[in-house]
């Protein structure tokens, strides 16, 4: 698809919707392309005549069903089944991340695989590897739905080239939203409307937020009780950022700890061990010893606490941080007025940020199961349901009825946990959104998403704080998103992601070793200098050995895209 018809697009499908939603479908054209498009389309959502059976690997959430429903019969499977005639069986349940990805492992060491399940990255390589699972490339190319396949289109190809091998298709991947990659500084705009300070772009401006912060009683308390710079006892959380992760500081330096990256001069490093962490190791180590950053960071049993609780009104974290912490600190103290700035910028005033990899699970059918079709089915009925762009309105609202007296999103209990979007979708519901406020659009053209968001947004706007779940979706869309729909980004990409030979046998210990040299570092146990000990142990200790192993694995794989391409 290119450009052009792009763009124009989301404006069809906009009219589109908001006639859909008033029953007045625009009647189906008689010319060739229509009927190819319905053809496509009823392969992807056409229900089977008679039942078929699935045995899955099913990961548990942490939610209490209803009595009488259970994890594999509930509203959402029921509803699920009825639309595709797909019955899907328990072969065995997971409950939580870490124990899912343990027994998927064992099914696989085992070579007894259920007919679909999730895998990681790992496991989608081993299962090439000894031929276990289904090519899904002509079943996706028939099956797939338009949806799925334009949400792939939007990361440009790279989702889909993660589940490749040789240019075929042998897992189905998420796609991560681009919008959670960059860690932006939270500052409470109240404390810093008190103690006279302009909106920070700078590392200096971030001291001298932080000193005001400390000495000026910012909260007004009479007591010197608030901290500067709130930060996470493991430093920086490395792909995916969350609450309080110094990850900016470091990139704003061009350090990029835990990351795999090209250098200067295209040589594939580790980002712990560059000169430029040691140099951003030296600003933090500098920043505690000079009371800037909270004394207390490293003691916290959990790291958002004293953000929670009023003690610090500056720290780092995704655009997504009202919806949780920030919506329990300001629940406890009304007054917070909480702001998003992309800061610091590096030397040359650009906001730099590493990027988290675009997908990182995987959906496989085992080889030789009957109906990998079903498979793709059911990820297209769910994928549609998630997006909000389910025609059957009746069933979406009993189970929106459901989730309401719950607290159950049904994504819970979709077969599969593997969520697909735009990469861009976040932007894209504050751009339109905005256009939307402005008198642009008609708001009721608003996709369904986009339109919840709306509403959320103008409630909190004529009572501000009055609705917690308007003041988070508000919040985090009003400074989180803009900042970030209204910077040029610099995004770095790591080159590399997942494991090799000898990260298994050696990896716990490196990593132990970097956090502890970081820390102690930072906290003024351990001299600057104690990095370049750790630089050179690191190598040794089976560091040199994994760049390599990195090095190559990147070779071959560039090696195989040209091919393909
Ligand atoms: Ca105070």
């Amino acid at each position: 698809m290119n450009r052009a018809v792009k763009y124009v697009l989301p404006a069809v499908a906009l009219v589109c919707l908001a006639a859909c939603r008033e029953g007045n479908a625009p009647a189906a054209g008689s010319g060739g392309t229509d009927t190819r498009a319905t053809q496509a389309e009823s392969a992807a959502y056409g229900r089977y005549e008679e039942p078929v059976v699935m045995r899955i690997g099913f990961k548990v959430p942490d939610s209490r069903l209803n009595t009488g429903d259970s994890n594999d019969n509930n509203p959402i499977s029921r509803y699920l089944e009825s639309l595709t005639n797909i019955k899907v069986i328990h072969s065995w349940e997971a409950k939580g991340e870490e124990a899912f990805t343990q027994k998927a492992q064992l099914a696989i060491d085992s070579n007894d695989l259920p007919d679909a399940m999730v895998v990681d990255r790992d496991q989608l390589k081993k299962l090439i590897d000894s031929d276990m699972i289904a090519d899904l490339t002509e079943t996706y190319k028939e099956y797939g739905s338009e949806l799925i396949k334009d949400m792939y289109d939007s990361t440009q190809g790279e989702a889909p080239q993660d589940g490749m091998r040789n240019g075929r298709l042998y897992g189905l991947p998420n796609v991560a939203i681009h919008a959670d990659s960059p860690s932006l500084l939270w500052v409470r705009q109240d404390w810093l409307d008190r103690v006279e300070l302009p909106a920070p772009r700078t590392f200096e401006d971030i001291e001298a937020i932080a000193k005001a912060f400390i000495e000026q009683d910012p909260d007004g308390n009479g007591k010197r009780d608030t901290v500067g710079l709130s930060a996470y006892n493991n430093i920086v959380y490395g792909t995916k950022p969350h609450v309080n992760g110094l990850d900016t500081l470091f990139s704003a330096l061009h350090a990029f700890p835990t990351n795999w990256i090209r250098d200067s001069r295209g040589n594939i490093v580790y980002g712990s061990i560059t000169p430029e962490a040691k140099e951003a190791l030296g600003k933090l180590a500098d920043w505690y010893k000079r009371g800037l950053i909270d004394p207390d960071f490293a003691l916290y049993k959990e790291t958002q606490e004293p953000i929670i609780s009023g003690k610090a009104g500056m720290f780092f974290g995704p655009w997504w941080m009202p919806y949780y912490p920030l919506s329990e600190a300001v629940a406890l103290d009304t007054k917070a007025e909480w702001r998003a700035f992309a800061a610091p910028l590096d030397a040359s005033g650009k906001f730099v940020t590493h990027m988290a990899p675009v997908t990182d699970r995987y959906l496989v059918v085992r080889q030789g199961y009957e109906h990998p079709e079903a498979v793709v089915k059911l990820l297209n009925v769910f994928t549609r349901l998630e997006r909000r762009r389910d025609p059957n309105l009746e069933a979406v609202r009993s189970l929106d009825d459901f989730s309401a007296q719950t607290g159950i999103q049904p994504r819970a209990y979709y077969p599969f946990d593997l969520l697909i979007d735009y990469t861009d979708a976040i932007e894209k519901h504050y751009a339109d959104m905005q256009q939307a406020l402005h008198g642009k659009i008609d708001p009721d053209a608003l996709d369904p998403d986009t339109h919840l968001l709306y509403d959320l947004w103008l409630a909190d706007e004529e009572q501000p704080k009055k609705n917690l779940e308007g003041w988070k979706a508000a919040n985090a869309y009003k400074y989180g998103v803009s900042v970030l729909s209204t910077t040029p980004i610099e995004r770095v990409r790591s080159v590399f992601y997942g494991s090799t030979m000898h990260m298994r046998s050696h990896w716990p210990e490196l990593q132990k070793l970097e956090s502890e040299t970081f820390l102690n570092i930072i906290v003024g146990d351990s001299p600057l200098s104690d990095f370049d000990l750790f630089a050179a142990k690191w190598k040794s200790l089976g560091g040199d050995a994994i760049t390599q192993e990195v090095a190559q694995i990147v070779r071959s794989r560039d090696a195989d895209t040209q091919r393909t391409e």
